[in-house]
């Protein structure tokens, strides 16, 4: 008979992070992040009945049109942080200015960043969705958190991941200690290990990038597009394009197969869209706990010098050998 497989807490009572935070209060964090998992997974299933589909008629910090669902997610992360009592300072994609929550600090010592809903261009569509978290612990022992305490650099996450809502919702996470993937049991509502130890080839046959940006690109990056696109069969290439419009998803097929997910600077935007604390950051932690790479295609992702809540950093992620190869040619030392 099959063993029935780890439930979200049992692994979280039964494997202690890399850093030294509070087990209890570390369950209770990813209790309510599943919580809020579940609830949008739930309304993303039934979004057409609903008449959460389209815009609210506002838009976001970024100069974006905000999506019903956008607001939803947020105020659903909001609301299972609150709840918890252990998050003590929240950053979003979807608020301009950050949460902070002293009243649940000392003892809710966390402090995360959240993009509630990641690819919000596919909520109408029935495509693929995500919601990406990072997460550290209040700088000061003797003082409330700040805004400060949400702007730092990636090295100093001490757990990030994504929920991935596809044909499954599945939970991806790193506590420091590798990374596991947990797929939602709706019958239950139990997130059970389906993925006990997740390694990221060190290299894939497939790249994702929006391609219709090409021509504001710098000469590098062009040619390592063109390069992939080349048959090499000891290379393995061509490669195949896959780009679905929603970074989790993307990311989550290179993180099981292999390859690399770009979205690089421009000639105009050298900083690229992506922002670095609740997306790139995360992503980055999961992606090198998996033993892959994560990049501005000059230097490692985790070492950007933090400066704004919202601030925004190019992507280069994905299978250790493409993302050398992707800045050799960025750099132009290829
Ligand atoms: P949104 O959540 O604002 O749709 O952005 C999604 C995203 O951050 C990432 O998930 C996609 O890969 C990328 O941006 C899509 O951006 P383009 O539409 O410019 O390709």
């Amino acid at each position: 008979m099959v063993p029935p497989s780890l439930t979200l807490d049992q692994f979280l009572c039964t494997h202690k992070p890399a850093s030294s935070a509070d087990a209890w209060s570390l369950r209770h964090l990813f209790a309510s992040i599943g919580l809020a998992g579940k609830r949008l997974a739930q309304d993303l299933r039934r979004a057409g009945l609903l008449n959460i589909l389209g815009t609210t008629g506002e838009t976001n910090v970024q100069g974006e049109a905000v999506k019903k669902l956008d607001q939803i997610a947020n105020d659903t992360f909001v609301e299972s942080f609150q709840q918890s009592k252990v998050v003590c300072a929240l950053g979003s994609e979807e608020m301009e200015k950050p949460l902070l929550m002293p009243e649940h600090w000392p003892n809710g010592p966390y402090v995360v960043l959240i993009d509630p809903l990641d690819g919000s261009s596919n909520t109408d569509v029935n495509m693929p969705l995500g919601s990406i978290f990072s997460i550290m612990t209040c700088r000061r022992k003797d003082q409330p958190p700040s805004g400060d305490d949400l702007v730092r650099k990636g090295t100093e996450q001490i757990a990030a991941g994504y929920l991935c809502y596809g044909p499954s919702t599945m939970l991806v996470l790193t506590i420091g200690q590798g990374v596991v993937g947990f797929t939602l049991e709706p019958e239950t509502g139990d997130y059970l290990l389906s993925h006990k130890s997740i390694r990221i080839p060190t290299r894939g046959k497939v790249y994702a990038a929006n391609e219709g940006n090409y021509l504001k690109w710098t000469s590098g990056m062009k040619q390592y597009i063109d390069r992939l696109k080349v048959r090499d069969k000891t290379a393995g290439r061509p490669y195949s394009g896959r780009y679905s419009g929603c970074m989790v998803a993307d990311i989550h097929r290179l993180l099981l197969n292999g390859g690399v997910y770009l979205y690089p600077g421009e000639i105009d935007k050298p900083e690229g869209k992506l922002r670095l604390l609740y997306e790139a950051n995360p992503l980055a932690m999961v992606v090198e706990q998996a033993g892959g790479a994560a990049s501005t295609g000059t230097m490692r992702i985790m070492d950007v010098e933090a400066k704004m809540l919202h601030q925004r950093v190019p992507l280069i992620i994905g299978s250790v050998e493409d993302v050398q190869e992707a800045e050799a040619c960025i750099q132009g030392r290829a």
